[in-house]
């Protein structure tokens, strides 16, 4: 249904005709309390989102509106295995993966976790047998090279953590990440490699995705120069849904971990597509991460929905995109670390709830998901915050803040976070004229000069925030944030009323591409396109060496 016609809708909406003009500064200086009211804990993971254009009846509305669209009882859909991907009449069920509870979970009348369980299982072994020199290269020396074959979904997670958790990686291992088709990715990682050192593993839901085959193709090729076919079995496996297409490509499928359709791709980390991740870090680590996926479950499942950390973010995004007329929001984590977490998330919440049409079909009249960026601080400082400070565009940020760093001889961690908190104070105070005027008076400005550069020097102020601070990066604060976004995206897609675990637009990617690789040969007829592409083709092919 549309939201637009729920009451708590519309009442939003005439709360935010008052609410657009309230000061944030103002709100501060009058509730000493602010914070207390507006922030929320879940294990280590605090939320303040104290710093957002909200009054108390503004949260009231918000999560009014989360009741009226039922969230709690479409989380309990999707927890419990409904196929509320109605456009792929399929069950969502990434938390199953990380359901440390080990309660059945139902899909059409079958508990799905003795095979959630057994593929954990075998990846503790084989993760095992690598990292004791159990498993070996064809030359008889261990593995010390993970390669990820994959692209979006199985690339962008596990690689994102893999970074995210050097600080755990087993000693003497490397991991390297070949998503992009383009050759450069995958000559500029083999050049660096052994092949009696590496091992492949070949991700791939589908199992038929152009760029991974092909670069899995070109590393078997690459691979094939040095050890025999018979060797192939030591050193490529596969993660997929599609045991036919693994055993086609060569793989033995004894060398295969299986995930479901229930797991989209966006999702997939939790699953055997987390191999790379368990090599890297040690199965222990990554059930570390699990179990951090799972505590925010629970947190999601169990908490009010006034008290529960990704409705509250969910909502506030609602509150931005659909009232303030926001179109981006940024991700900033103070930690270096977790330079690929913004790419992460930008998948997850574009390809989610980058939709155009109700679950029902039709033609939506409001806005649904907002671009999502970010680059780590204090970079960004240097770079784009500046029109987050002066320009004409809200947009909402998170600051991602760990207090306590991995690398403590270097002791830079007091800069860093002081650096995070200065630009979440300075987006929500702003600087007054008044106060600007005070500032050049002081350094000697006056006249006409002075009044020249004044409102050079104002910002606006009343920008938002949200901080959300941890004590460490440990694999479980790693899955507890994650999990969180995933839960951020699935409420506002509810609120939205949309499918967020379809992505017919990535399908078409896929389909298209494939209609053009012929009309790029020399000689052959160029199939019908418009003007543009016909040319551009052409192009191509006289500039081609
Ligand atoms: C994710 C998307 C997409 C997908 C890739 C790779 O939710 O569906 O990013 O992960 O297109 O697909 P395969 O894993 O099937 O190769």
């Amino acid at each position: 249904m549309t939201p637009l016609n729920i009451q708590e809708w519309q009442s939003l909406v005439r709360h935010y005709e008052d609410l657009k003009f309230v000061s944030m500064r103002e709100q501060f200086a009058l509730d000493s309390g602010r914070f207390d009211s507006f922030s929320q804990q879940c294990g280590d993971l605090l939320l303040d989102y104290s710093k957002n254009r909200i009054t108390k009846e503004t949260m009231e509305q918000l999560i009014a509106l989360a009741e009226a669209a039922k969230i709690s009882e479409w989380a309990e859909r999707m927890f419990t295995g409904e196929a509320i991907n109605n456009t792929e009449g399929r069950a969502v069920l990434h938390t199953a993966l990380r359901n440390r509870s080990n309660t059945p979970v139902m899909v059409d009348g079958e508990d799905v976790m003795p095979a959630v369980n057994a593929v954990l299982t075998q990846m503790k072994k084989f993760s095992q047998q690598v990292h004791t020199g159990e498993w070996l290269g064809y030359t008889g020396k261990k593995i010390t090279d993970i390669v990820n074959v994959g692209i979006g979904g199985s690339d962008l997670g596990p690689a994102m953590i893999c970074d995210a958790l050097e600080p755990y990686a087993i000693e003497g291992m490397s991991a390297h990440f070949v998503s992009n088709v383009d050759g450069t990715d995958l000559s500029t990682t083999l050049e660096k490699l052994d092949p009696e050192t590496t091992l492949f593993v070949i991700a791939s839901k589908t199992f038929t995705t152009q760029e991974t085959i092909t670069n899995a193709q070109s590393a078997k090729t690459w691979f094939l120069q040095f050890g025999t076919q018979q060797d192939i079995a030591k050193h490529f496996v596969a993660v997929s849904t599609n045991a036919a297409a693994v055993a086609e490509f060569g793989i033995d499928t004894a060398n295969m971990f299986e995930f479901w359709d229930w797991v989209g791709g966006r999702y997939s980390l939790w699953s055997a597509v987390g191999l790379p991740i368990a090599l890297y870090v040690g199965m222990d680590n990554f059930e570390r991460l699990l179990d951090g996926g799972h505590e925010m479950d629970n947190h999601f499942r169990t908490q009010p929905l006034a008290e529960n950390m990704p409705v509250i973010m969910g909502m506030l995004g609602i509150l931005y995109i659909n009232l303030f007329g926001s179109q981006t929001h940024a991700i900033v984590p103070y930690d270096h670390s977790l330079a690929r977490f913004p790419n992460h998330m930008q998948q997850l919440d574009m390809e989610s709830n980058g939709k155009v049409t109700n679950r029902q079909g039709q033609r939506l009249s409001y806005k649904t998901g907002p671009v999502i960026w970010g680059t780590p601080g204090t970079n960004g400082q240097h770079a784009y915050f500046q029109l987050i400070h002066q320009g004409t565009q809200l947009i909402p940020v998170d600051f991602v803040l760990p207090v306590n760093s991995h690398y403590p001889e270097c002791d830079h961690q007091s800069i860093l976070l002081a650096n995070g908190l200065a630009q979440s104070e300075a987006l929500m105070k702003g600087k007054t004229a008044e106060e600007v005027r005070a500032e050049l008076v002081q350094e000697g400005y006056e006249g006409k000069e002075l009044e020249a550069l004044l409102p050079h020097k104002v910002f606006p102020g009343n920008r938002p925030s949200n901080t959300l601070l941890f004590p460490k990066l440990t694999p479980e604060m790693l899955g507890q944030l994650v999990a969180l976004y995933e839960h951020k995206v699935f409420v506002q897609g509810i609120i939205w009323d949309i499918n967020s675990f379809d992505q017919w637009g990535v399908e078409l990617g896929k389909q298209l591409a494939k209609a053009i690789l012929p009309d790029l040969q020399d000689g052959v007829e160029i199939s019908e396109h418009d003007s543009s592409t016909t040319s551009l083709i052409e192009r191509i092919r006289a500039l081609r060496q």
